[in-house]
């Protein structure tokens, strides 16, 4: 039995340490059914009106595990453990969830500073998130990238980025290598809708579809960039109309449904695969937090928080996954107390873990030995 499988059927979890480095890729994520249909080449990625149960399991038990994740790193940012810039992706979930079940292992994910969520459900470990965080020597970046800077080679994470905007074209790079190198790998940029009015969208998207590259740009619209809401940048209050002018295909999506988030992920990274270029989603979200962690939320009412809250994903996939499923009481506490198990791990793991020891500073640094500097 592969260890994903031992794990789904409840047979306790898979000590990753008895496996290769590949099957070890999959241990990290292991927890959850989609990765046991990937291992054991079950179909799981096709476009469909119904979803398995299985399918259910996995948004289910990877939404509450980002919800919870994220819940704990509100706490102790106000303890003070985890300090700097911090900011929280609650209730933008379903957009992990549908984008997970519609891509594969090898695609690759880049995005901007609101990234925890999205490194965890690409196969990040919680405890080398946390533990980032903390800024401690086994996060991801090895405690030198904090929140904003999450990493994930392995598991093909490509940040994790500060700058608004910048990841538009860094994605679209890297597209550029897969279709150099002759992979059937996809690219998934995800990026604000603050984001999408910097100039580096338009030259991205006039030389992806100059070049056909296979990208999906994610405009994951949560209708505010900090503290200023779409209608005061733009006219055009349409995200995805701003591909028209490419001649790129472009989709408004509901990002409260991971259902309806998988299959228009699904029908651009086909696209792509099939080398039919570019295709821009804009997924219509909300954050429940502030921009922050420093955000007195002056520019929205109680009444539209309520109203995002109402059709929370995480609620809505348990209900699907009791009425539709007769899934018992008993199952669903059995997968929230293995979120909960997996979430106190990493804040021991990131409290027991060394800081970065001080000859780190210098490494990774990107240096150009002849560099022209000036010295006037
Ligand atoms: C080039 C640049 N300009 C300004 C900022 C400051 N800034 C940080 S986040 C942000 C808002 C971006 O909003 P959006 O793209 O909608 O993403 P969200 O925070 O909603 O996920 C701004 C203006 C920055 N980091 N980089
Ligand atoms: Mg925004």
């Amino acid at each position: 039995m592969c260890p994903a499988e031992t794990y789904v059927k409840g047979l306790g979890k898979p000590d990753c340490r008895e496996h290769t480095d590949e099957q070890q890729r999959f241990c990290g994520i292991a927890r959850f059914s989609a990765i046991l249909s990937y291992i054991c080449g079950l179909k799981f990625q096709a476009l469909a009106s119904k979803f398995s149960k299985e399918t259910y399991l996995y948004w289910y038990e990877l939404m509450l595990l980002l919800r919870r994740f994220e819940e704990k790193t509100g706490q102790l940012y106000g303890m003070q453990k985890i300090r700097g810039f911090c900011h929280l992706y609650i209730g933008q979930e379903a957009i992990a969830a549908g984008c997970m079940t519609a891509t594969n292992p090898d695609d690759k994910f880049i995005t901007a500073y609101r990234d925890h969520a999205l490194a965890i459900a690409k196969g990040m470990t919680a405890k080398s998130c946390m533990a980032e965080l903390y800024g401690k020597a086994t996060g991801c970046s090895k405690g030198k990238g904090g929140s904003m800077h999450f990493f994930g080679l392995k598991e093909n994470f490509f940040g994790g980025h500060g700058i608004v905007g910048a990841q538009i074209g860094t994605g679209a790079g890297l597209a550029f290598a897969e279709k150099y190198k002759g992979t059937q790998n996809v690219v998934l940029c995800f990026f604000g809708d603050g984001a999408a009015r910097q100039g580096m969208l338009h030259e991205t998207f006039n030389m992806a579809m100059l070049w056909d590259l296979p990208v999906v740009f994610i405009c994951e619209n949560n209708h505010y960039a900090m503290g200023t809401s779409v209608s005061r940048t733009s006219k055009t209050l349409d995200i995805y109309k701003l591909a028209d002018a490419y001649e790129m295909p472009s989709d408004s999506v509901d990002g409260m449904s991971p259902e309806e988030v998988h299959n228009a992920v699904l029908r651009s990274v086909n696209r792509a695969r099939e080398k039919g270029g570019p295709t821009l989603l804009e997924i219509k979200t909300y954050r429940y937090k502030g921009h922050s962690m420093s955000d007195p939320q002056k520019y929205r009412t109680k009444e539209e928080l309520e109203e995002y809250k109402e059709k929370d994903p995480i609620e809505h996939t348990l209900r699907i996954l009791q009425r539709d499923f007769q899934v018992t009481d008993a199952e669903v506490e059995t997968i929230q107390n293995r979120v909960k198990a997996e979430v106190e791990e990493s804040v021991q793991f990131a409290e027991d873990s060394p800081w970065p020891s001080d000859d780190e500073l210098l490494k990774d640094v990107y240096i150009q030995e002849d560099y022209p500097f000036i010295i006037d």
